[in-house]
């Protein structure tokens, strides 16, 4: 009965600890050739030791004023994301990608059910009648993301120590522009990088 008890409280020790030493956090700033700070890019951390948990959250792209919001979404692979259409008009929203092509056929309202984002990948999608929405889905293999804010800077919060390959994604990447990748390490200290956005390389005469 003693040791019983005693072995718990050992447990929970030592999962509080794991949690407050030797988690960090990860700042990232994108700026672009201009030095100004990059707004909806996603940054991320693939793990180089070992296996990232699975933490899939239902998200939400809705349809107002004939535009997705948010422009761009970044989920972990097995996620959900709900299309709510608050809109009077009716949209038709689809993909093409490779990684989710789907077709959410000409709707008000809320579809009946969400859809499952299963590969990692971008995912572009739009809608059939107005050919303007767009918006893009970035569908990661690690719970360690974000997308950075309109002064183009993203935290990543209680990262277990490890070595890690941070990558980056922008829709500017459609164009030709490039994001370098780059590993880091994660001990006990928060750490603070900077990704720069290459503009696409203009081999047109002009
Ligand atoms: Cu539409």
């Amino acid at each position: 009965m003693k040791l019983k008890s005693t072995t718990f409280t050992l447990a929970a020790c030592s999962l509080s600890l794991s949690g407050s030493l030797f988690a960090a956090s990860l700042e990232v700033d994108v700026k672009d050739a201009h030095g100004n700070g990059v707004a909806d890019a996603a940054i991320y951390l693939e793990s180089l030791t070992g296996t990232l948990p699975a933490r899939p959250r239902p998200a939400e792209i809705e349809q107002k004023s004939r535009k997705f919001m948010p422009l761009m979404t970044v989920i972990q692979t097995g996620s959900e994301i709900a299309f709510p259409n608050n809109d009077t008009v009716r949209h038709h929203v689809y993909s093409f990608s490779p990684a989710k092509p789907f077709e959410l056929k000409l709707y008000s309202g809320t579809p009946g059910s969400p859809v499952l984002f299963d590969k990692p990948g971008t995912v572009v999608i739009g809608c059939n009648i107005h050919d303007r929405m767009v918006a893009y889905i970035q569908v990661v293999n690690t719970p360690y993301f974000g997308k950075t804010n309109d002064t183009g800077r993203v935290r990543i919060t209680d990262l277990p120590a490890g070595k890690y390959r941070l990558k980056a994604w922008h829709p500017q990447l459609l164009l030709g522009a490039t994001m370098p990748e780059s590993e880091i390490s994660i001990v006990k200290q928060d750490v603070a990088v900077s990704i720069a956005l290459n503009p696409a390389t203009d081999s047109k005469p002009h």
